[in-house]
């Protein structure tokens, strides 16, 4: 990949993490997608999200080194409601700069996140505080918008829930589980931003931070609903999400609720790089029924099945 005419700027940003970089280690059973309590100011709901470099597991014994809002991948999840005014103060430990974008959400401009283009890149070291109200309500995500291909691939991304204002307006579900995807490029001990080009591709795969056999076990008993929201906040692949079990109700596509007329029957949804689908499933028979990606190269592991599988891949294990 490192031809002649390479530019250093593209050097920069295809290179490995410096393992000396990363100032913290997860334990290797921590979870990301924690969410983040804010604190109430004058009615605004506050929330403080860093981004620093940090060691994650992503199998017991596969760690990667990752950027990561809050020490966590993917970073902590946000938890609001249509209407809130809401303000997350953010700082940047990174030795790089950064911005942050709300992914799908009406905003200021100044508050959108593109870096050079709607706000001036975050310096290492620096802050930037984004104050908006929220208009809209369903599955959305926020992820790195300075040098995405780099920091978004090297887990800078996270999910923002947003619940209606009249709480009628929520396709119910006895369950709720999200799932972001997400692809790594571990080469011997170094971890490189993956990419869709010859010499970057991922070998690695994961479903909230954690490939197969390490992702969640979900159970469930027959006659329940779970709404799973899938979201694309992976950088290369369109990743068919496949349910077994029976098909699943497409709900809402991108945040937006579907009306009734307009939803429909599927077993497979093909997730994009910042697409989301709501989809709700019911357990119709015991036993473990998997939700993975249809592409089988992104249910192994460094090309290595492990308990029948790796990667995108988690049982719902109905009782
Ligand atoms: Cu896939």
């Amino acid at each position: 990949i490192n031809t002649f005419d390479l530019p250093a700027a593209a050097m920069k940003d295809m290179a490995a993490v410096k393992p000396r970089q990363a100032g913290f280690e997860a334990a290797s059973d921590a979870r990301g997608d924690q969410p983040l309590e804010p604190r109430i100011e004058n009615g605004v709901k506050v929330f403080h999200i860093d981004a620093s470099i940090i060691r994650w597991h992503i199998l017991p014994d596969v760690a990667v080194d990752a950027y990561a809002y809050n020490r966590q991948i993917p970073g902590p999840r946000l938890q609001v409601t249509e209407g809130d005014h809401i303000r997350i103060n953010f700082t940047n430990h990174l030795p790089e700069s950064t911005t942050v974008h709300w992914h799908g959400l009406i905003v200021p401009n100044e508050m959108d996140g593109p870096a050079k283009v709607a706000q001036p890149p975050i310096p290492p070291g620096g802050t930037y505080t984004y104050d908006y109200t929220v208009g809209q309500h369903g599955t959305y995500f926020y992820h790195s918008h300075d040098h995405p291909d780099r920091q978004q691939a090297l887990g800078l991304y996270g999910a923002l829930i947003i619940a209606p204002k009249n709480a009628a307006d929520e396709v119910k579900a006895d369950l709720d589980y999200t799932i972001q995807l997400q692809e790594w490029l571990k080469r011997e001990w170094l971890t490189y931003p993956a990419m869709l080009m010859e010499g970057e591709l991922p070998n690695y795969f994961t479903i909230n931070g954690k490939a197969y056999p390490a992702t969640d076990t979900i159970n469930m008993k027959v006659g329940e609903t779970i709404k799973v929201r899938f979201i694309g906040t992976n950088n290369n692949f369109v990743h068919p999400m496949h349910i077994h079990g029976g098909p699943f109700e497409v709900v809402a596509v991108d945040g937006v609720t579907l009306q009734e007329s307009a939803r429909y029957q599927a077993d497979t949804v093909n997730v994009g790089p910042g697409q989301r689908y709501d989809v709700l499933w019911t357990a119709r028979k015991p036993g473990k029924w998997l939700v993975h990606c249809h592409i089988p190269h992104h249910t192994a592991n460094n090309n290595v099945e492990q308990n029948g599988g790796g990667g995108l891949m988690l049982v719902l294990n109905v009782n």
